[in-house]
């Protein structure tokens, strides 16, 4: 087992584990998925193993898991306030239970469960509200006092001292986190076992069609046959459907995180903030692992704005007293997709032979076997999965929106 340098069409360096095979692309495949994300590796398993098509590229501009899929966080919930959002985060988080079975690899899915905390009045009826509308769609949701999140959670602060202290929180026990690098691993290596061309350095520059249907791909590694092509590529799907006429409602903007040097076991769960604006969980490895809200302007760049980092620094130490000694390690940022009522899309398009998975924002790493598993229902039999249906792009000319910018817990 090697490792290689090489370069990916924008001059990026390319580190890739030679675990998997980062084949040479055929000139035709059935079916070509654009972008090695989580969302793209699962739907090229799902469509090979669920609906029989294996002769599948998966084409990744730069390297397995180089995007958002080894930026995110990592956090884990079914805690949706409406009924599709719970139905597909909840499809999701009963496949997470179950993926190390499924895949035979270890993923490290860590159910510690999430505290989305309240700070407001405001915030504990939603809060409650949620928690309600979460049991009406079996999904398992409390309501905790501060007494209660300082037992989840000795490391926050439930003091009146605070400028806005904690009144109580929604609780999520099945939530956790997995590693999300194994999880990119564990996709690669089965769709290697069966069969699927993991390309990487491969950038797809345009999408060919002839009489309104797709005929292939032209990329920087030349042009590919294929009547069905699949955009799992977040933050960049706008820029491949555009030139089709195909103007999608997304804004793309960088999302940053970091995290601290290793500490030993202290925060035993995940810690979601929406009016101080952190979320906190610790590591596997060890490392306070804190994030907040998306970059205020649009971007493509995989880097963001310092003050965003400051912000909830200060948050997380408000919060979490004990970590005002911590050190920063690392700090990065991925760039997401985000549609105008933070719910993703699913959806075939008017083009025949293109489908779009997208605007999964802030939230998608959740809903990564879910996002693959009917991303390749609609591929391979060109109508929705049922979960799915309400994901569909007329949502935004009907006005059927799935407004979850609550339960994102994300600023916006
Ligand atoms: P990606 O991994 O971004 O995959 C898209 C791939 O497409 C990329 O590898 C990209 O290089 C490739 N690509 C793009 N254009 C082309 C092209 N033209 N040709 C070929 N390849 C192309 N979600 C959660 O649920 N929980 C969290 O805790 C969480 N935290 C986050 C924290 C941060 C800092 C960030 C940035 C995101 C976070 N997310 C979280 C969101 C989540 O990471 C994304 O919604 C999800 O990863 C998107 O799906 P993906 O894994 O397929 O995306
Ligand atoms: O969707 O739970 C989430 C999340 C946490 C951090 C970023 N996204």
């Amino acid at each position: 087992m090697g490792t290689r340098r090489a370069s990916a069409g924008d001059g990026m360096p390319v580190l890739a584990d030679r675990l998997w095979r980062s084949a040479e692309p055929a000139a035709s495949y059935d079916a070509v998925i654009v972008g090695a994300g989580g969302h793209g590796l699962a739907a090229a398993y799902y469509l090979a193993t669920e609906h029989g098509i294996r002769d599948i590229a998966v084409l990744e501009r730069g390297w397995l898991a180089g995007g958002n899929m080894a930026r995110n966080t990592a956090i884990i919930r079914s805690n949706y306030l409406l009924e599709a959002s719970a139905a597909l985060y909840e499809h999701a988080l009963q496949l997470w239970e179950r993926m190390e079975d499924d895949l035979g690899q270890p993923v490290l899915f860590d159910q510690r469960g999430v505290l989305n905390l309240a700070h407001t009045l405001q915030e504990v009826r939603d809060g409650v509200r949620r928690v309600e509308a979460n049991r009406l769609s079996g999904v398992d949701a409390s309501w905790l006092t501060p007494d209660g999140v300082a037992e989840v959670c000795p490391v926050v602060d439930v003091s009146d001292r605070l400028r806005y202290p904690v009144l109580g929180a929604t609780y999520q026990p099945r939530a956790g986190i997995a590693k999300h690098d194994l999880v990119a691993w564990a996709y690669a290596k089965r769709l290697y076992d069966l069969g699927v061309d993991l390309i990487e350095g491969c950038e797809v520059t345009g999408i060919e069609t002839a009489g309104g249907r797709v005929t292939g791909v032209a990329t920087t590694r030349g042009r590919i046959a294929t009547d069905a092509v699949g955009l799992a590529a977040a933050g960049r799907t706008s820029v491949l459907t555009e030139p089709l006429g195909l103007a999608l409602p997304l804004q793309s903007h960088p999302l940053q995180a970091l995290v601290s040097e290793l500490f030993e076991p202290v925060h035993p769960t995940v810690v979601m903030s929406n009016a101080v604006h952190v979320y906190v969980s610790q590591a596997h490895k060890g490392e306070l692992v804190l994030g907040a809200g998306v970059d205020g302007y649009n971007g493509y760049a995989q880097r963001g704005s310092f003050h965003v980092i400051e912000e909830q620094l200060a948050a997380a130490i408000e919060l979490f007293p004990s970590f005002a000694g911590a050190h920063v390690l690392r700090t990065w940022a991925g760039v997401v997709d985000i549609t105008p009522d933070a719910s993703p899309i699913i959806d075939s398009t008017p083009v025949d032979g293109l489908f779009v998975n997208c605007g999964w924002g802030t939230g998608g790493f959740k809903a990564t076997p879910a996002a693959g598993r009917l991303f390749a229902h609609t591929i391979a039999t060109g109508s929705p999965h049922e979960l799915s249906r309400p994901y569909a792009l007329d949502r935004f000319a009907s006005g059927a929106l799935i407004d979850e910018h609550g339960a994102a817990a994300v600023a916006h």
